[in-house]
């Protein structure tokens, strides 16, 4: 079964895509936290940071590029921006294709509240 994310890139269901190429795809987050929450994925399908392998080195490197071309066309790359990816359970991961969250637009506040 495809992951929701693989059926966005593929087009077969719609999202708000701000970039694609041959390695990854980013669209806007359905349920934004942020004035700017764009999601990073790889086309291909890797479930948690946990199954990254060497082989995906290039390709988990590209999404920081991207990342970076992205935060400049939404205009937060002075203002700044978060990165985060979540893996697993206690890190409240809901899908499990690898995706890096890009958030800007405001200030983010600390990165976590300590418990
Ligand atoms: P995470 O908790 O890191 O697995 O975040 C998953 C994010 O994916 C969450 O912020 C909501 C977003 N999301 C889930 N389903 C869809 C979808 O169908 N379209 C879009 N654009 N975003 C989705």
């Amino acid at each position: 079964m495809p992951t929701i994310f693989s059926k966005i890139i593929s087009g077969e269901i719609p999202a708000d895509i701000v970039y694609q190429d041959d390695q990854v795809t980013a669209f806007r987050d359905v349920d934004p936290k942020a004035p700017v929450h764009i999601l990073i994925v790889p086309n291909k399908e890797i479930p948690t940071v946990n199954d990254v392998t060497p082989d995906d080195e290039q390709t988990i490197g590209h999404m920081f590029v991207v990342a970076k071309l992205v935060a400049e066309k939404e205009g937060v790359a002075q203002s700044g921006y978060r990165l985060m990816l979540n893996c697993n359970r206690d890190a409240n991961q809901e899908v499990f294709h690898l995706h890096m969250h890009l958030f800007g637009g405001r200030p983010l506040g600390p990165m976590l509240v300590r418990k």
